[in-house]
Order: C-alpha cells, then structure tokens, then sequence
C-alpha cells in the first residue's frame, strides 16, 4: 500500500515535470515576416528550407500577401539569423534585404516584380 507522503511527492513530481515542460512550449516565438516572395513555388522553396532548419518548427507563406509566418526557437536560431537565411534564399525579409546574387539564382518569375509590383 502507498502512504500518503509518497503519494504527495509523486503528484507534486507530476505537478513540476507538468509546469516545466509547458515552460519549454513557451520557449518558442512567432513572428510574421514581410517577404518579396512572387508565387506558389517560392512559397514551396521558402517553407522547404525553413521546415528542415534547426530551431525552426514550422513555416508557413501567404502567397497574396507575401507574408511568411515561422514558429522557431530563439535558443537555437535567432530572428535576425532567420530573416538572414530567407534572404540567402533570395527574398527579403522585412528590412533584411535579398543580395542581387542570391535574387539572380531564383527563377524568373521568383523574382521580384514577377507578379508582386516592387514597392
Ligand atoms: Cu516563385
């Protein structure tokens, strides 16, 4: 038979383990990122990159809007790192702009002002 201290140190076991790992959840960031992306295939090549990264647990693009919206771990990839990585991919990411080089290396109409007009 279980006494009742054990039973107590087992629930308050549970109570801690419970609080620490929803502390872990809450270690993620969401953010919504402005991108220069043009169509369905940048939006299949952004969130391919992104979804494979360490740190990043999910991205999702808004092909009308241009919107990126990426769930990650600050502790393992920081925001600027993130906005540094799309624009390597060749869009960019709020005020991260995309080299001219990186941009060259898209498909044509990935580029910008394929079918977005350019700010
Ligand atoms: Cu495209």
């Amino acid at each position: 038979m279980i006494n009742k201290t054990s039973f107590l140190s087992l629930v308050f076991l549970f109570i801690t383990f419970f609080s620490f790992s929803q502390k872990k959840e809450a270690k993620t960031q969401k953010v919504v990122i402005k991108t220069s992306t043009q169509c369905g295939m940048c939006k299949e090549k952004i969130e391919e990159e992104l979804n494979y990264s360490k740190g990043i647990i999910y991205s999702e693009l808004d092909v009308p809007t241009q919107m990126l919206t990426v769930k990650f771990k600050p502790a393992k990839i920081s925001l600027q790192a993130l906005k540094q990585k799309i624009a390597k991919i060749g869009y960019d990411a709020d005020e991260v702009k995309a080299k001219e080089e990186d941009i060259q290396k898209l498909p044509k109409c990935c580029q910008p002002g394929a079918h977005f007009k350019l700010d």
